[in-house]
């Protein structure tokens, strides 16, 4: 199950450099080492394996596209794509906590952040020192962050901020959280909240049948005094979080290829191994249809992301491109994961196999960083120039 073949049906491999293949394979023995030997035991016991955090970090897969002089990577886009596709391979909870650090955590830090503040958290942030978290949701903004009561007034000295955020991965361990709130204005800013502020708690959410290995919070401030210096200053409005949001987008359509292809490939071992009717099941032109369609999925999702890579790479990639991966990659892989679970009979309910953590986990996906039905309208809107949000 866990000899990590990886469909290459177009030999796309051939068009990747070396180091964007050893960043990959060093990923990819990562995982197999690391997270496939533990990962269902962690899901099953809904503990996130918290140790991983300093390893994930060792390992560099943290920040990989944040420069080096900051203790990231400094790895271009692909690299990164390449990384998230290995890592949600192993667990997407794993990958939503690699991603939430690198692009919703050090992204904003290094776009939006002065030089002091860059400094002060990023190269902990890189080295898993330190776990960051993202609060943009809102118990009564979720699809409309713009609506968002999480809000901060101007008292001097330091900043004074009230409200609460919801769903929000890593929290609970989290060191630092970039928080988004309104000023007396109404205007968006990015705040650094940092564990142990007077009024800041991160309480728990329980009881979660997706993401089970992954940590998931409230974020409460009642009163909470933020330090001057922890207002992200570069950017404000609600495009300084949905740009970060496009980064994290960019590599979840990486990553859902990831849990994609170790469903395919679970599926494909088993049913050439399993016999019903004395032949193997993969035998029958029904289990052929299934496998034959879902490695048609994984090839023309494997080239969106090696498309979309290119032009992120050359800062040309937009965010609606970015919306159609991520919405189609979410959802051929959630597809994958269904089928292939029936492919398994019996057994594809079972920890024996990773697909019905996939196809759990994938229920998270398909719903955050924008929900299915939010990039179709995001492409409706560049396709028709009308927004049919409201
Ligand atoms: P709208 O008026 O369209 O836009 C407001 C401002 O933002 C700009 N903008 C963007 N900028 C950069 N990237 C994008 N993707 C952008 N989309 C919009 C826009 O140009 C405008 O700028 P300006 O200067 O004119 O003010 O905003 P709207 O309120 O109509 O909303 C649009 C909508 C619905 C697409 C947006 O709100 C949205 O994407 N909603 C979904 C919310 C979401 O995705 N939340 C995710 C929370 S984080 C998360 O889920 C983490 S899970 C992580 C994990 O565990 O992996
Ligand atoms: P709602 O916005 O209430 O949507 C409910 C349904 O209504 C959806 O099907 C949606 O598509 C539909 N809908 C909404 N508006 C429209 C419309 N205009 N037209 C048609 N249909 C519409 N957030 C963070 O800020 N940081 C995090 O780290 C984070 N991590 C998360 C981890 C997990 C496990 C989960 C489940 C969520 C996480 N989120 C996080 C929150 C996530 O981004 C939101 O759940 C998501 O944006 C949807 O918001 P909602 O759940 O409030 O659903």
């Amino acid at each position: 199950v866990d000899d990590f073949q990886s469909p290459d049906f177009y030999q796309l491999d051939d068009l990747l450099t070396d180091e964007q293949l050893m960043i990959r394979n060093a990923a990819r023995e990562f995982v197999k080492k690391e997270v496939s030997p533990i990962i269902e035991d962690s899901a099953q016991s809904a503990k996130f394996p918290s140790y991983l955090i300093k390893k994930f970090g060792e390992q560099g897969l943290f920040g990989p596209s944040i420069p080096e002089a900051y203790g990231g990577g400094g790895m271009c886009d692909i690299s990164y794509g390449l990384i998230m596709q290995e890592v949600e391979r192993g667990d997407s909870g794993l990958r939503s906590m690699a991603s939430v650090q690198s692009s919703l955590v050090m992204h904003p830090i290094f776009e939006y952040g002065n030089e002091s503040q860059r400094m002060k958290w990023l190269p902990k942030l890189a080295s898993g020192e330190m776990l960051g978290c993202f609060g943009l949701t809102e118990p009564d903004f979720g699809s409309n962050p713009s609506g968002m009561r999480t809000h901060f007034t101007d008292e001097g000295d330091h900043y004074l901020l009230n409200g609460s955020k919801m769903w929000i991965t890593n929290s609970p361990l989290a060191d630092i959280a970039v928080v988004w709130a309104k000023n007396e204005a109404g205007r968006v800013h990015g705040l650094v909240v940092e564990k142990g502020m007077e009024g800041f708690s991160a309480p728990e959410i329980h009881n979660k049948w997706s993401l089970r290995a992954s940590i998931t919070g409230e974020l409460v401030f009642d009163n909470v005094k933020v330090p001057k210096e922890n207002l992200l200053e570069g950017k404000s409005g609600l495009g300084a979080p949905l740009k970060c949001l496009d980064s994290a987008r960019y590599g979840i359509s990486w990553g859902a290829l990831g849990a994609a292809m170790d469903c395919y490939e679970t599926a494909r071992k088993y049913t050439l191994e399993r016999e019903q009717f004395d032949k193997p099941i993969a035998g029958f032109q029904l289990t052929q249809k299934k496998l034959a369609e879902m490695l048609t999925e994984i090839t023309k999702a494997q080239l969106l992301c090696l498309r979309l890579g290119q032009l992120k790479n050359a800062g040309k990639a937009t965010s609606a491109q970015i919306s159609m991966a991520k919405r189609n990659n979410v959802e051929i892989a959630l597809k994958i994961a269904r089928e292939a679970r029936q492919m398994l009979g019996g057994m594809g309910i079972t920890g024996e196999y990773p697909i019905m953590r996939h196809m759990m986990n994938l229920e998270s996906v398909v719903t955050y960083e924008g929900t299915h039905d939010i990039h179709l309208l995001i492409l409706g809107h560049e396709i028709t120039g009308i927004p049919a949000f409201k």
